[in-house]
Formats: C-alpha cells, structure tokens, sequence
C-alpha cells in the first residue's frame, strides 16, 4: 500500500539530486587555437586564470541588472591569455558539479571591449563600450539552437575577427537561456569574461554606432529576450543588442558555428523562418515541460544527495563538489524521464 507513495518520493529524489543539482552553469575553459585556460569554479577559491571568476552558477536575471557585464559579482582575473586576429575560441560551458551544461533554447552572442593601454587584470569594464562581434540561433531554419550543442558536450566555437587592431580585450561570451522567455523578465543571462591581449598589426575596429553599454543595449521586453514563439521552430528570431560589427561580419566564414552572420538566415539566423525541421531535440521543443524542470532545478539548486545513501537529501556546496562522470550520464537519462514524468 505505501509502496507507490514511496517509489514516487524516490524518484522524485533521484530527479532531485541526479537531474536537477545543476539546473545552471558556467565558463569552465576558455581553449584558443587548443590550448585551454581553465576557469575558476564559482565562489571557489580563485586561481589564476584568463577568465573573470563569478560568484554562482545561477543566471544574471533583468535586463539592466549590473551584473549583465561579466557575470554575477565578476572578478578580475589575474592572467591575459594572448591571441591573434583569426585564432580559434572554444567556450567550454559546464554545469554545476561539472556536469554538461543544462539549457538548450536561446542564442549565444560574444561581444569585445577595450581595456585601453593596459593590461585588462585591473580593467573594470562596466562603463566600458562593447562591440559585437558574432551570434548564432538556430543552426539552421527550423533546426535546433547552436545552444543544444553545448548541452551535448561540446564547445562554442567563435573566430577571432580577422581584421581586429591589437591591444588588450574583455571578450564577453553569452549564452541566453530563453526557456522561460515566453513570460517577461523569464530570459536568464549567463555572460563570461575572459582577458586578451591580441596581437598582430591589422587595423580593424568598430564604429562609434556599433558600441553599446551593457547592460544598457537589452531591455526585458526586446523581442530576442522575451519570446512567446521561442518554441516554434519555424517562428522568425530577432538577436538582442546591436548589429556584429561591419569588420567582424567581414569575418563570416559560412560555417554555422564560427560565422559572424548578425542577419543572415542560412547561417546564424537571425530570422530563421519558415521551415518545418523537427531537429530540436524532444526538450527543446516542449514549452511547458522545459519550464516545469527549470523551476523545479532551481528549488534544488543547493541539494544533492549523498552517493552512499539512497534516500537521505542533504544540503552541500554543489558547486565544489568533485566530479562524478557517471552523473553525466544519468543525469541525462533521468532528465528525459523527468520530462515524460512531468509531461504526463
Ligand atoms: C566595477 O565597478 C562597479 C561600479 O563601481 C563595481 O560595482 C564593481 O564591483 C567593479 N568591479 C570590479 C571587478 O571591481
Ligand atoms: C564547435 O565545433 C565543434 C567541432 O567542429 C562541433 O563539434 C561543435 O558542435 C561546435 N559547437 C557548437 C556549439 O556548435
Ligand atoms: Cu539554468
């Protein structure tokens, strides 16, 4: 008789602590043309890294919140990673105990900004100007987000433009996580900073109307941001922020993940239209259900479970926890579940 109502709260554990610990993420490594910057955990104690360390896993929320900058409480970090114009950046998203990063509806955007004259370890960049320098949404019309890729393991590939001046940079990768952007104020914005300093002797640069603040440049009611079609596959997306900038559009390589194409539908689509494509993963293409599971990941953000015990919860720092490959594993096998299970 009371063999039900228990299997149901064991389940509900293992959603709990299996599905559910790393219900956001971060910029684990930053790899340039292969070699690999890691980055801090956040609210570990930092070690010397190219990217700016954040406070938590969870997401920057609001349009004009501070934090839009580089990420909740950022910090300078205390290395610059060199690079070239045309090197090859790879955005290596996790999260929370190192799991694979947990989103896969909304774009990714990368944006620079100048640190002037020095190097960008003491560069505080919230007044700063940024540029954007490349986009990406659905990988094709009516296919899955770009985002879906990085879910799966993989990183986010941008191209240093290759005509950018040298000096010393913030690059300021975004994943936008617009599962729950069908409600305004629903987006949850996950920026990461690393510092460059770019070399080489090429010339290219901005113009005065591509520079935004940020935050500044989104508002919550941008049609990028909140998003009541961000569902159908075949509905029209319009990136927030300002165009990439002209030079580094001149960079688009034709190649979904790399391209620069702020307006082009066959590559980074910004109004991707009209196909019918079913290549969105069952998750991504459940509106309710991925709401469901996002709000229950964040009631659970802080629980995990004890791998010794089956049933006790306990609450633990999921963020330093080492980490457990086969949780990868099961974790995503219990999403799905989680999904049919919330779906039915
Ligand atoms: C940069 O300046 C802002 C505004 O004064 C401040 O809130 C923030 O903590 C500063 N960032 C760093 C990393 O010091
Ligand atoms: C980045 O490039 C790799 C190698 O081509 C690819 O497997 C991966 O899917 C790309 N990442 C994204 C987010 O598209
Ligand atoms: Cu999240």
């Amino acid at each position: 008789m009371q063999i039900l109502p228990l299997l149901f709260v064991s389940l509900i554990s293992v959603f709990s602590s299996l599905s559910l610990v790393s219900a956001h993420g971060y910029l684990a490594q930053l790899i340039i043309n292969g070699k690999a910057y890691p980055g801090n955990v956040p609210g570990a104690t930092p070690t010397s890294s190219v990217i700016r360390q954040v406070s938590d896993i969870s997401p920057v929320k609001g349009a004009t919140n501070p934090d839009l900058n580089c990420g909740l409480s950022a910090q300078f970090a205390a290395d610059v990673a060199d690079a070239n114009p045309g090197d090859a950046f790879q955005f290596d998203w996790r999260g929370g105990d190192d799991q694979n990063w947990p989103h896969n509806t909304g774009p990714m955007l990368t944006y620079m900004t100048s640190c002037g004259s020095s190097s960008c370890t003491t560069y505080n960049s919230s007044t700063s100007k940024w540029f954007k320098i490349q986009q990406v949404a659905r990988i094709s019309s009516g296919g899955p987000w770009a985002q879906e890729a990085v879910m799966e393991g993989f990183p986010a590939n941008v191209t240093l433009p290759s005509k950018l001046a040298p000096g010393n940079y913030l690059i300021r990768h975004e994943i936008l996580g617009l599962q729950g952007a069908v409600s305004v104020g629903g987006a949850e914005f996950y920026p990461a900073c690393s510092q460059l300093k770019v070399g080489g002797s090429q010339t290219g640069g901005p113009t005065d109307d591509e520079l935004v603040l940020l935050p500044g440049a989104y508002s919550d009611t941008d049609p990028g941001i909140y998003d009541p079609n961000v569902y159908d596959p075949s509905a029209s997306y319009t990136f927030p922020g300002p165009p990439v900038a002209a030079f580094a559009g001149g960079d688009a390589s034709g190649t979904s993940v790399s391209g620069d194409a702020s307006a082009s539908v066959s590559a980074a689509g910004s109004s991707s239209t009209g196909a019918t494509g079913t290549g969105s993963s069952s998750s991504s293409s459940s509106p309710s259900n991925a709401q469901s599971v996002c709000k229950l990941q964040r009631k659970t953000t802080s629980l995990t479970s004890d791998d010794n015990s089956d049933s006790s919860l306990f609450i633990t720092n999921s963020k330093t926890r080492t980490h457990k490959r086969r949780h990868t594993i099961l974790s995503g096998l219990f999403r799905d579940l989680a999904l049919v299970y919330r779906g039915s």
